[in-house]
């Protein structure tokens, strides 16, 4: 396997020069491969530091298509968010390992990682072992679905706490608090604030963030990359509040 390290050194970077980060997340499900051109433009002239790429219910080889074609208009790094190991493709430049810590589904603590290995062999992708925590929201969301799992109850946050603790001393090097694509909520203030002052490693906050105040309050209470998708998707109105 190459190992490449220049994603996550140049997270570290940013957060010793105290910017944040964000990825804007595009599922090749919800999106039309005719937009990419414009789409992708519309991130490059927004403050946007990454391109996340993935989703719960991708059809086979429809992930890869995208990626290659994204790879034309932009030089951001673009990684996999992938929900299943079907989505796992060459063309990008990363991938998130994904580990559903939150939940207690093996197939997404292990199995979909062991059944990857073949594929990752030869990848000159940079793997970037990820602790996912999937939190409660107020509704049902497609990770739950899809993985069978409950998402952590958001009032007992010492057990949120603990399981991204877990999850950086197992050495993940990420930690990502996740309240679900399309969420009504994003991530508690609260959580994000307490979860970030045990952790040494980056912490990636995602889920339902539609406004530029959301997006700064993830920032203000201790996230180092956000993630926004759906809002983008539904409104390419929004981009104007995240120009440069
Ligand atoms: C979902 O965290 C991401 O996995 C982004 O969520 O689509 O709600 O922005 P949204």
């Amino acid at each position: 396997m190459v190992k490449k390290n220049i994603i996550y050194q140049n997270i570290l970077k940013s957060i010793t020069s105290k910017e944040k980060l964000l990825a804007v997340l595009i599922d090749p499900d919800k999106f039309t491969v005719n937009n990419t051109e414009t789409f992708i433009e519309k991130i490059n002239q927004s403050i946007a530091t990454h391109i996340f790429v993935g989703g719960s219910t991708v059809k086979a080889n429809a992930a890869e298509l995208l990626v290659s074609e994204i790879k034309k208009y932009t030089g951001l790094h673009v990684v996999l968010f992938p929900g299943d190991v079907t989505q796992i493709t060459n063309e990008a430049d990363g991938l998130l390992f994904l580990s559903l810590i939150s939940g207690r589904n093996p197939e997404y603590l292990i199995g979909k990682h062991v059944a990857s290995i073949s594929k990752l062999k030869d990848t000159t992708l940079e793997v970037i072992p990820t602790g996912y925590i999937l939190i409660e929201n107020g509704k049902e969301t497609a990770v739950q679905r899809v993985t069978e799992t409950q998402p952590m109850p958001k009032n007992n946050i010492q057990n949120i706490v603990d399981t991204a603790k877990a999850g950086e001393l197992l050495g993940m090097k990420l930690i990502y608090l996740e309240a679900g694509s399309g969420a009504k909520e994003p991530v508690n203030p609260e959580i994000i604030s307490l979860v970030k002052q045990e952790l040494q490693v980056p912490l990636i906050v995602g889920g339902g963030i539609k406004t530029k105040k959301q997006l700064d309050n993830a920032y203000k209470f201790g996230a180092d990359l956000v993630v926004i998708g759906t809002a983008l998707e539904e409104d390419e109105l929004f981009f104007e509040v995240l120009h440069k």
